[in-house]
């Protein structure tokens, strides 16, 4: 018998983990107190996402340890929830410390702002969950199908419009987190009021989201956060140095499969102007939209984006505008020129510095000749103002007065770390993710690749004197986009071990995706194919004209578009 085309199609897994879960509880305790074995089940695995961790296995050993019949070197990723990518001096020596103790002595920063440890094996997850809680930091809803971490400018300037701005984001995040205690009882111990009140999440219920749902607060004229391609985006407009209210995007992700043509990259729509004080009603209209509407038969085609291209942006407005009870006002004009960090000393208007440190994919780690994160503990031993992660995966020293500046500066200075102006414009754009050796999706290197890629390109800019010419390159592992290559004038977007999807054209303000240039190329093939066309934009291009915005104009056929890449596969 044909299955009947018009009954409705089963839930996701996921959807029946999360109804069964308890409010994300599982038996993550039970897991956590087996020590037969580093990793946690199947569904709990999928639970522990809400609490911003990840089951993982080191890849670089699973070979070898499948040949010798022993289990996978499990171990976890935990990411902290940060608003706005602030930290506090204290908090920095705290997470420092863990990442020597329970993690991999390392500290990764994000494409979202915030901190990661990798490497930590099943036991240390409790002590490192109370340690951070112990300086009031969290890892809830860091992942999971939920509002993630919320990214805002860091605005090291320290400007009374951004300080508002960070104040709203921070806010959004606060006010879209689940209410379920399962975090406090599972890793803080919690004990459970035994007859009390039933627990209720009023804005998720119980399935929580159809998918991971995503918030930036941008601040033209820049976009450091890209906006577009956010599920949910409020853009500041300022009107003589005062926060008149924001125009709100939807709809962005960048997420895709390869060979999948129904799944893609896609920017945000803009859908109007609103007061500062709707911020969180008209976030909680959009997601419970999104709560009530997104697919939850299946997780490829559930996010915002998706819902909003099925039914329509006309729809989706009315319907935010009905639940919220705000109406949206015409968009205010608005204009984007830059995502580039801050990099070096600067003055703050509240008579301050602040030094953007560049961070080559955001991993602080020492290495020999270059010992970022001692020369940052020893910052945090001494600095009176605070951290602030950027979206690019650099960090900003903020908040230094004229006498610490010296001293600041002779710890850089001590260890070598005074070289920001030496870099190219393209090293000082250029976006990673992790990939090999943790994450379970990456197809081909990243990380691990992006010096190497760098060297090469580097090369090339130089033979034709574009040196310091800001370029964004941007590579992921695979076409999941978590470095947001979709938006990068260069984008590389693994396939297999060795092998990238090449993209060129997006704007380099992260207004316009990029569109396939070549479908499977090697490093080799990739510098081969791109140095007669940085030797032609070198002559060629218009005065001021951006790399992305001559390939756009000159070397993509009219055709290329991001679907082509599922036939190519
Ligand atoms: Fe991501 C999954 C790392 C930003 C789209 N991402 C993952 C996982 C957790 C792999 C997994 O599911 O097993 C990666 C962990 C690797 C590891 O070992 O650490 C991972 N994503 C990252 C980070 C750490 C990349 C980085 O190098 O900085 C970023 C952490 C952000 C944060 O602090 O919250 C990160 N991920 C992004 C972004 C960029 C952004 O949000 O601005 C995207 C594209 C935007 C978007 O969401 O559309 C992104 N990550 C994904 C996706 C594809 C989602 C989709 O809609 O298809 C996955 C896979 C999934 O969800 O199924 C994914
Ligand atoms: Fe992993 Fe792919 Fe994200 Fe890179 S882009 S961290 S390989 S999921």
């Amino acid at each position: 018998m044909s299955p009947d085309a018009s009954a409705p199609k089963p839930l996701a897994a996921n959807e029946v983990i999360k109804t069964a879960s308890r409010h994300l509880r599982g038996t993550i305790a039970d897991d956590l107190r087996d020590a037969t074995t580093g990793a946690i089940s199947d569904d709990n695995a999928q639970l522990t996402k809400f609490h911003g961790l990840y089951l993982q296995d080191d890849r670089d050993q699973r070979n070898a340890l499948k040949k010798a019949g022993k289990e996978k070197a499990f171990s976890f990723m935990l990411r902290v929830r940060l608003p706005g990518g602030r930290c506090t001096a204290a908090q920095w020596r705290v997470l420092d410390s863990l990442a020597d103790r329970v993690a991999n002595q390392s500290l990764r920063l994000t494409t979202r702002q915030t901190f990661q440890f990798h490497s930590v094996l099943k036991g240390n997850l409790k002590p490192l969950i109370q340690e951070m809680d112990r300086v009031l930091l969290d890892s809830i809803a860091a992942c999971g199908d939920v509002n993630r971490n919320v990214m805002a400018p860091p605005n090291p300037e320290r400007s009374a419009v951004l300080q508002q701005v960070y104040e709203h984001a921070r806010g959004w995040s606060e006010f879209a987190l689940p209410k379920t205690r399962a975090y406090h009882e599972i890793w803080l111990d919690e004990e459970r009021v035994a007859g009390g009140e039933p627990e209720v999440e009023p804005m998720y219920g119980a399935t929580y989201l159809p998918r991971k749902f995503k918030t930036a607060f941008a601040v033209p004229p820049s976009n450091d956060v890209d906006v577009f391609s956010q599920d949910l985006g409020f853009i500041a407009v300022v009107e003589a140095d005062r926060l008149v209210g924001y125009n709100v995007t939807v709809g962005g992700g960048l997420g895709m499969s390869h060979g999948n043509t129904e799944t893609f990259p896609r920017v945000a729509d803009v859908l109007g102007f609103i007061e500062p004080q709707h911020v969180n009603r008209v976030g909680e209209a959009v997601l419970t939209t999104q709560r009530d509407h997104g697919d939850r038969t299946n997780r490829k085609h559930a996010r915002l984006k998706y819902t909003i291209e099925d039914r329509g942006i006309a729809w989706f407005k009315a319907e935010v505008e009905q639940r919220s009870g705000v109406r949206f006002g015409a968009a205010r004009a608005f204009a984007f020129s830059t995502i580039e960090d801050a990099h070096g000393w600067h003055r703050c208007a509240d008579g301050t510095w602040f030094h953007g440190l560049h961070i080559l994919s955001g991993r602080i780690r020492d290495l020999p000749d270059w010992p970022m994160k001692t020369a940052l503990r020893e910052i945090a031993e001494i600095h009176a103002g605070d951290f602030r992660l950027t979206p690019s995966q650099n960090l900003t020293i903020s908040g230094v007065s004229d006498a610490q500046k010296p001293v600041i500066e002779g710890i850089l200075a001590r260890h070598g770390l005074t070289k920001e102006n030496d870099r190219s414009g393209l090293r000082l754009n250029a976006l990673s993710c992790v990939a090999l050796p943790t994450c379970g999706l990456a197809l081909a290197e990243s990380e691990r690749a992006l010096p190497e890629f760098l060297e090469k390109f580097d090369a090339v800019f130089a033979a034709v004197g574009l040196s310091r010419e800001a370029i964004s390159l941007r590579i992921t592992g695979c076409p999941n986009g978590c470095a947001r290559p979709y938006l990068a004038e260069i984008g590389f977007v693994g396939r297999a071990p060795g092998k990238y999807a090449l993209y060129l054209g997006a704007s380099y303000e992260g207004t316009r995706l990029n569109r396939l240039f070549a479908p499977s190329v090697t490093l080799d093939d990739a510098v081969r194919l791109l140095t007669p066309v940085i030797e032609r934009y070198a002559r060629e291009r218009g005065a001021g004209e951006r790399f992305g915005d001559w390939c756009d104009r000159l070397v993509l056929p009219a055709n290329a578009t991001y679907h082509s890449v599922g036939g190519a596969a």
